[in-house]
């Protein structure tokens, strides 16, 4: 057992306890005995000092040319680069996902900040004909202040990349605020950050539980924006409270993602989709998939294959590289997948494989659940509506294309989709009539790529997209401009026109 690591604040430069002094533990989720870091508990008072440290930093941190700011989340991207297999490994202790999947979130930070960087020579804006003569008019990007992260645990380097890297490239200063789960691999991040030599303020970290310093950040009247991923409940409060408060806010929240099987389908293709689609990252992900929709055609036989391939699923600790699926994030989340199996066979549904915590010999100390699939799911079962986040994936059967969208489409959430068919035309249609913001055909619902926009429509979010150039859009604010060189008063909309126009 390793000793646990002491994470700390990082506030205007400087590494610090909270000041009330309280801390708090992160464990391995394979092994709940062992601790693998202690945290600060931080309070308003922290999360006062963090935003007063980046309102100080913002006023030259605005100044400093783009292309430089953006040379600062470069040398990130190459310090993780180096630590790729070091934070790989901690995430996995701390989080619980297999290896692969741990080198995988870290390389997704890696492309977001190389990414991300380029972006700091081109920022574009417009220029576009004044409806005047000698009249120059343009638009420019400008930053918006101080912006608070809040990240979830799923994705632990990721998401937290994601949103600071962007920000920062377009001369915002940040407060990462990240899950009470992940406070090591948060803190390690933020080093490298540190290490890469940004300025005191300009990147800051505040650990501690969301009701107290989440809460804090949210209702601070110098943050002038949030950008949080989480569940619908908290960012139902995150909304509302930035609405009252007047603060610019994005808003990443859940998923009940599908994956339709037409009768035409390469069945193979799909069910390795299907495999990792739904119990990658042990079913934690936004855009896991937790429907199946299958064509009555196929249902028998792709089931029976589902079934033989899950059985074979081993259980484990992230850091085995034998592990296929590693144990869900802590006591509650198990709790909550439980729950949901108490519910799946109360509404009807038939557990074909799985169903149970799995708490024997090596797995006695961790959180796992079993791989599980649900048949007999009717499109208005709370299993076929609700997040439920773990191994869990619900059949649904169907007899057209039609129906299939439509089934797809019942649902309050709109992240992620995957359509399994070798007709051409229907892949085109189910482009179009998808309510989704990403839509796969032949592929599974999971492996989002930084340079495109990601987000959800309905309850997944809040029209904002986060990677891809519209990250810009979140972190900056248009300014439109006008020059004129004429010399004279020019009155737009009167002077171009004369009385009788
Ligand atoms: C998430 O689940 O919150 O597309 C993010 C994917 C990953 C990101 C998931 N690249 O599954």
């Amino acid at each position: 057992m390793t000793t646990p690591l002491t994470c700390r604040n990082y506030i205007d430069g400087q590494w610090l306890s909270a000041v009330g002094g309280s801390t708090l533990e992160s464990s391995n989720p394979a092994c709940f005995t062992e601790i693998v870091a202690t945290f600060p508990r931080s309070t308003a008072d922290d999360v006062n000092l963090a935003v007063a440290a980046a309102r100080q930093a913002y006023r030259s941190w605005r100044k400093v040319p783009a292309p430089a700011r953006a040379e600062y989340v470069f040398r990130v991207g190459e310090l993780l680069l180096q630590h790729k297999e070091e934070l790989a490994q901690l995430m996995s202790r701390e989080m619980g996902k297999p290896l692969t999947e741990t080198r995988g979130d870290v390389q997704e930070g890696i492309d977001c900040a190389f990414y991300s960087a380029g972006e700091g020579r081109r920022l574009f804006g417009q220029t576009t004909p004044s409806e005047m003569p000698n009249k120059f008019a343009m638009t420019v990007r400008t930053p918006v202040g101080v912006c608070a992260l809040i990240t979830p645990w799923n994705f632990p380097i990721a998401i937290p990349c994601w949103k600071a890297m962007p920000a920062l490239v377009c001369g915002n200063t940040v407060i990462l605020k990240p899950a009470e789960d992940t406070p090591a691999c948060a803190t390690k991040l933020i080093e490298i950050f540190a290490a890469a030599g940004l300025p005191p303020g300009v990147i800051n970290l505040v650990h501690g539980v969301g009701e107290e310093a989440g809460k804090a950040l949210v209702e601070h009247p110098d943050v002038d924006l949030v950008s949080f991923t989480g569940s619908s409940e908290t960012g139902a409060f995150v909304g509302a409270t930035c609405g009252r408060t007047h603060k610019r806010v994005c808003l990443e929240m859940g998923g009940k993602n599908a994956q339709v099987v037409m009768e035409d389908a390469d069945l193979e293709l799909a069910l390795d989709g299907a495999i990792w689609g739904a119990f990658g990252t042990t079913g934690q992900r936004c855009t896991a998939t937790s429907r199946l929709i299958l064509h009555h055609d196929i249902k028998e036989k792709f089931t029976a294959m589902l079934y033989e391939r899950t059985s074979k699923l081993r259980l484990g600790a992230g850091t085995d590289p034998n592990t296929d699926i590693g144990p869900l994030v802590n006591a509650n989340q198990l709790q909550r997948v439980n729950n949901y199996l108490d519910i799946a066979r109360e509404e009807g549904a038939k557990v074909l494989i799985g169903g149970k915590i799995a708490n024997e010999g090596a797995l006695k100390n961790g959180y796992f659940f079993q791989p599980t699939i649900l048949d007999n799911v009717t499109p208005d079962m709370r299993v076929a509506q609700e997040e439920i986040f773990g191994p869990v994936v619900a059949l649904i059967e169907v007899n057209s294309f039609e129906d299939a969208i439509a089934v797809l489409n019942n649902t309050n959430y709109g992240l992620s989709s995957s359509v399994y068919t070798r007709d051409i035309n229907r892949a085109f249609a189910a482009i179009r009539d998808i309510e989704a913001g990403i839509t796969y055909i032949n592929g599974p619902t999971i492996g989002a790529e930084v340079h495109l926009p990601f987000g959800g429509v309905k309850n997944t979010g809040n029209g904002h997209r986060e990677a891809g150039t519209t990250a810009l859009d979140v972190f900056t604010e248009w300014k439109s401009v006008y020059v004129d060189f004429s010399g004279h008063l020019q009155r737009a909309q009167i002077d171009n026109r004369t009385e009788q126009q």
